[in-house]
């Protein structure tokens, strides 16, 4: 069955009698650089409020890692060990990496060439086999979107309403390349595109299973739809992604199959993402096309990325560091609260833990109410002038949640 037990973290303390004996979930954090932390805590805040309510225990473990950590200790960008806990881990959070160099332009990079904070991100994105990245792209109510015409919305909640799944583990990062520096210059720098037949018919096949699960359909006909992204009258890495989702495809009659070329893409994305269910892509076009479709949901502070492959998960927000707001308590904390919930529901899901499939939707409530009050949000929401906290709109949700489920 699943754990049951005190509230929050670890049960300390005598039991009461009758309760049984319990286990926690085994929850890592990786909160990172810049506002990574910050917007952490309130997804922590909002995951205890919600357990406390539902008697959910977590054996919570805080990994330091990204830029900051590496400038600090020398040699890595997280301590010895993370990637065992994490392995071990029944849930991972990650809020984000990446600080500026403090001596170059660009981020701080390892010995190795690597940014640092490339070992929780894409080394567990690969060590994990976790190879869908599954970014929602959806507008709720009371979101002004960055899409404007005449004072008023472009496109209403409603219209956007889609999945997107990046595949997560090759493409451009598959990490096969380097640089020549003849004379100690770099002269040279390569990053081969790698596709591959069992990558791309897995993450394929996932976007096929969870059109068929949501069974939402577009936003604009109803149909379900599921759309590959590529660039195939180039590039035969897409020639093949093509070719599969071809035969994938086939399994799935109900399911209508729609190609479309990824530089063509990102206009009908903005022009009708009202047709659009689910989206299926390469590793490097899914990173881009899924920041792009942030703006049709609010912004970055908007956007969710789920990490899944078939024995872990890993949930962040899909933005980084942003080092200029560090340490304001400023940035929107909502896209990691939705990593919460998608982590949350995920986990329930796995383990047949309806409580946690529960606390999922409270939160998903929460937020939705917050944004439709309008208030608290943060600067990137509400504007300058009437901008919340970061800890505001965590409080606020954690008690709405809470609340919901009491
Ligand atoms: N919140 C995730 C984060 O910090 N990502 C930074 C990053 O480098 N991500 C790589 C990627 O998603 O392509």
């Amino acid at each position: 069955g699943p754990p049951r037990g005190g509230p929050r973290g670890r049960r300390r303390g005598p039991r009461r009698a009758c309760t049984p004996v319990t286990m926690a979930y085994k929850l890592v954090t990786l909160g990172g650089d810049g506002t990574g932390p910050e917007v952490m805590r309130e997804g922590m805040r909002v995951l205890s409020a919600v357990s406390e309510v539902l008697g959910v225990a977590w054996d919570v473990e805080d990994i330091p890692c990204g830029g900051q950590y590496y400038l600090k200790h020398g040699s890595r960008d997280w301590p010895e060990g993370a990637e065992e806990r994490c392995s071990a881990a029944d849930l991972i959070l990650l809020g984000a990496v990446g600080w500026p160099s403090p001596t170059g332009t660009g981020p701080v990079l390892m010995g190795n060439g690597k940014m640092a904070g490339h070992s929780p991100v894409i080394g567990n994105r690969t060590r994990l086999n976790l190879f869908a990245n599954v970014r929602p792209v959806k507008l709720y109510e009371g979101v002004q979107h960055r899409i404007h015409g005449a004072n008023k919305l472009v496109w209403q909640p409603g219209q956007v309403d889609m999945v997107m799944i990046r595949e997560n583990t090759e493409g451009l990062y598959a990490g096969m390349g380097g640089k020549l520096a003849p004379g100690g210059k770099v002269d040279v720098a390569t990053d081969t595109r790698v596709i591959t037949r069992r990558a791309s018919e897995q993450v394929i096949r996932f976007a096929f299973e969870l059109c068929k699960k949501r069974n939402k359909g577009a936003p604009k006909d109803g149909k379900l739809r599921v759309t590959a992204v590529v660039k195939d009258n180039v590039l035969h890495g897409c020639q093949l992604f093509a070719q599969i989702f071809q035969e994938i495809g086939e399994e799935y009659p109900d399911i209508e199959k729609d190609t479309a070329i990824v530089d063509a893409f990102t206009q009908w994305l903005i022009g009708q993402p009202e047709f659009y269910d689910v989206v299926v892509t390469t590793n490097m076009f899914g990173d881009i096309v899924t920041d792009l479709a942030s703006v049709l949901q609010g912004g970055m502070g908007m956007a969710v990325g789920a990490n899944v492959g078939r024995d872990h998960g890993m949930f962040e927000p899909i933005h980084g560091s942003a080092p200029k707001h560090a340490g304001k308590d400023k940035v929107n904390p909502i896209a990691m609260i939705l990593a919460v919930k998608e982590g949350l529901d995920w986990l329930g899901q796995r383990k047949g833990d309806a409580r946690l499939v529960r606390a999922a939707a409270a939160i998903e409530g929460a937020v939705v109410k917050v944004l439709k009050d309008g208030h608290p949000l943060t600067y990137d929401l509400a504007g300058e002038a009437k901008a919340s906290r970061c800890s505001e709109v965590g409080e606020a949700i954690a008690k709405l949640a809470a609340h919901a489920l009491a």
